[in-house]
């Protein structure tokens, strides 16, 4: 039997995701535009006393910033308006131009916005303003989650507004310029606890120095990844337009793992550690596991990365 996509998503079935991130980002779906907006611009006010978004990601808004400009001269209400469609998901240019935009342009817009709230150049949340009992339980749901799982559930909330880019038809994405890989003598290899396969060393030590280009060749032509909460990205090409759009400066510190022989001479691959996105630095330390299945020619034909529902989950390391 080859392996499909779909069967290679079942490998090292027992991994627990944590499943609160999606069952509470569609809690948050449910609920009006003003209280989605209040909900998070608490979540995040209570957030950053502790976790501090790094603004080094708003460095670059220069993509958003036509789009900002023109929201910083509109009125409160008119202010208030743009919000409340980007969290509806209306049909309104703002809201066209937001889904063309890749989640770090979105996340350093809101991140823009949420400065000038607190400025008083945005229409704030209203004082006093008072969310709704169901809205209320949202947020008392986050306030409970570990901080990986916090920053995972703004960030989808975040991605889910504006338009719906299935409607868009075709359109150029909208994302930060690449910066090139890191220089050889700068780079950190990473070592893994129970693995010495060199295709997912390689994927660790690339993926840290950025260098998508050599990141991609470890996979077959029509090799799949599949991020937390997300159908698999397909093909060579859908892989490495993700790797550059969304993936700089991430750190991966994979802790332990285990290889274990698969059907076809694959090999199966499960590694757990942490990842940091540059939005906080080592701030957090987001739990997650790979799961590779690797080829006979030890390329890559598909990688799960998955958020765990707990600590405890970096030692589920067992065989299947
Ligand atoms: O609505 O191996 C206001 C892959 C109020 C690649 C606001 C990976 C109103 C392969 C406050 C203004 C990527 C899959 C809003 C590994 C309002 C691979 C603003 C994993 C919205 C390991 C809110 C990487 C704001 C991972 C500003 C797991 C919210 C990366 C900002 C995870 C939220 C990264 C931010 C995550 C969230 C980043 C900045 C979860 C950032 C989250």
């Amino acid at each position: 039997m080859a392996f499909t996509i779909d069967s290679a998503r079942n490998i090292f079935p027992n991994t627990l995701a944590a499943d609160a991130v999606p069952a509470t980002v569609a809690r948050f779906n449910q609920l009006n535009a003003e209280d989605q907006l209040a909900l998070i611009w608490f979540a995040y006010l209570e957030m950053g006393k502790t976790l501090p978004i790094a603004a080094t990601g708003a460095a670059n808004m220069i993509f958003a910033e036509q789009t900002l400009k023109e929201i910083r001269e509109m009125n409160f209400q008119q202010q208030t308006q743009v919000m409340c469609d980007l969290a509806n998901r209306a049909d309104t240019p703002i809201a066209r131009t937001y889904a063309t935009w890749t989640p770090n342009v979105k996340l350093g817009f809101w991140y823009e916005l949420g400065v000038w709230m607190s400025q008083g150049i945005v229409a704030p949340i209203p004082e006093g303003y008072k969310l709704s009992a169901n809205a209320y339980a949202v947020l008392q749901t986050i306030q409970g989650l570990d901080s990986g799982q916090q920053i995972t559930i703004l960030r989808n909330c975040v991605v889910d507004m504006g338009y719906d880019t299935n409607k868009l038809g075709t359109y150029t994405s909208v994302a930060e310029p690449i910066i090139p890989p890191t220089a050889t003598s700068l780079r950190t290899k990473v070592s893994i606890e129970g693995v010495t396969n060199p295709t997912v060393l390689s994927y660790m030590d690339n993926l840290n120095a950025n260098d998508f280009e050599e990141l991609i060749k470890l996979f077959t032509p029509d090799g799949a990844l599949q991020p937390p909460f997300q159908k698999p990205l397909v093909g060579k090409e859908a892989v490495l337009k993700f790797f550059r759009e969304d993936c700089q400066n991430l750190k991966l510190k994979p802790e332990r793992g285990i290889s274990e022989p698969a059907a076809d001479g694959y090999t199966q691959i499960k590694v757990t550690g942490k990842v940091q996105t540059p939005w906080f630095g080592g701030g957090v330390g987001m739990n997650v596991s790979w799961r590779f299945l690797l080829t006979p020619d030890n390329k890559i034909f598909f990688v799960a990365i998955d958020l765990l529902a707990s600590p405890k989950e970096l030692l589920n390391l067992v065989r299947s």
